[in-house]
């Protein structure tokens, strides 16, 4: 199969962009090295021998969600066992170890709560910014945006300029899943749609914003809709250049409609990572994000594409009420002794890739 790449290597090589049918014959190749090895070109190419990681804290506001999504661990209706919701008071005590680990940033997610009023989550944000001035809030998929705008009765760049105002520095790349109508209609249970996700994104970099995007892989998605979403996001990135990483999300296979699948293979987490980083040519950062891949995994994953860490994630939920094994959390200097054992240099940085 080895041939099957090499016309790709050349034009890696060359920076040409590559097109659809490369995508997927990057998808389809059994030629795993040589796929790592072209993705590592381009890897170091962009960042050297560079590992990122930034030391942050995961908050899930709530898990109450108005949708279903087949793949979704997390979600709980209103009033059922294991939902919770946060009041502002619980919202700081958890955030509290943010002064405490001397943390950079905190990445806030929760379901689509039908309830909650749009004032929470503004309270919620000016708070956190009242109490923690240099902490970067990372907050809010375009999901969760859309629910705002629906709740609050004004537009989209309306309710953005508002939470920046109230203190909102990003947003993150969650509730993207898989862009192609097929995969939307049977997994993602009547949500904000694709193209929406995506005009929530241009319009935030259009008001110079800058946010994330994932890709969630390994569930009922074939290799055309993998391709598919990445150029998606390749087209809007060649629009803005408004996005500063992509997240591939290895799915996790407990607790939800999906479970009867087997779970991602470590060579689909390796194809997705290279593929990922030889297809989105405009992007500067792919981040393995180790909290579904394993830490294992994520330091491989270092010399396929990735140049990023995420961070020490105290405390994530989403993906482990969905059975990831990895640990809650990690210290920063074990990171940072594994990105070296990686061969990689590890380097801190803030939310939008600046090194400190
Ligand atoms: O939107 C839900 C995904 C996302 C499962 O932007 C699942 O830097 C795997 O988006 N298996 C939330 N994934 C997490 C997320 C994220 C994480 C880290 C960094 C960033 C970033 C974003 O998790 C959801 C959904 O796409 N998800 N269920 C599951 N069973």
């Amino acid at each position: 199969m080895r041939a099957m790449l090499d016309g790709i290597a050349g034009k890696v090589l060359a920076g040409e962009r590559l097109s659809f049918e490369d995508g997927l014959r990057l998808f389809r190749t059994d030629d795993l090295f040589s796929l790592g090895r072209l993705a590592n070109a381009v890897r170091e190419r962009k960042n050297g021998n560079r590992a990122t990681y930034v030391r942050n804290l995961h908050l899930n506001y709530s898990n109450v969600c108005a949708f279903d999504c087949a793949f979704c661990g997390f979600s709980r209706r209103e009033g059922e066992e294991g939902s919770w919701e946060m009041d502002l008071g619980a919202v700081l005590a958890h955030a509290a170890r943010a002064r405490l680990e001397n943390l950079d940033e905190i990445h806030i997610v929760g379901g689509v709560h039908p309830r909650l009023p749009y004032s929470y989550y503004l309270e919620m944000l000016r708070a956190l910014r009242a109490r923690y001035p240099a902490l970067h809030i990372k907050a809010f998929t375009a999901t969760e945006i859309d629910g705002f705008a629906r709740i609050s009765g004004k537009d989209v760049a309306a309710v953005l300029r508002e939470l920046r105002e109230a203190g909102l520095g990003s947003i993150p790349g969650g509730g993207a899943e898989i862009f192609a109508d097929r995969v939307w209609s049977r997994a993602c249970g009547g949500k904000t749609p694709a193209g929406r996700w995506l005009e929530i994104h241009r319009t935030w970099h259009r008001m110079g914003g800058r946010s994330t995007c994932t890709m969630l892989y390994g569930h009922i998605e074939t290799d055309e809709e993998r391709v598919d979403h990445l150029l998606r996001l390749r087209a809007l990135q060649d629009e803005t250049g408004g996005f500063t990483a992509f997240i591939p999300l290895a799915f996790q296979t407990e607790n939800n409609r999906l479970s009867h699948l087997p779970p991602p293979t470590a060579r689909t987490d390796l194809r997705v990572h290279a593929a990922s980083r030889l297809i989105l040519d405009n992007f500067d950062h792919i981040k393995a994000y180790w909290v579904m891949t394993g830490l294992k995994m994520a330091q491989v994953l270092l010399s396929f594409g990735a140049d990023d860490l995420d961070g020490t994630v105290v405390e994530e939920r989403v993906v482990h009420m969905a059975g990831a094994e990895s640990p809650p959390g990690v210290a920063e200097e074990d990171l940072r002794t594994l990105i070296r054992e990686a061969g990689r240099e590890p380097v801190r940085r803030d939310s939008l890739y600046r090194p400190l």
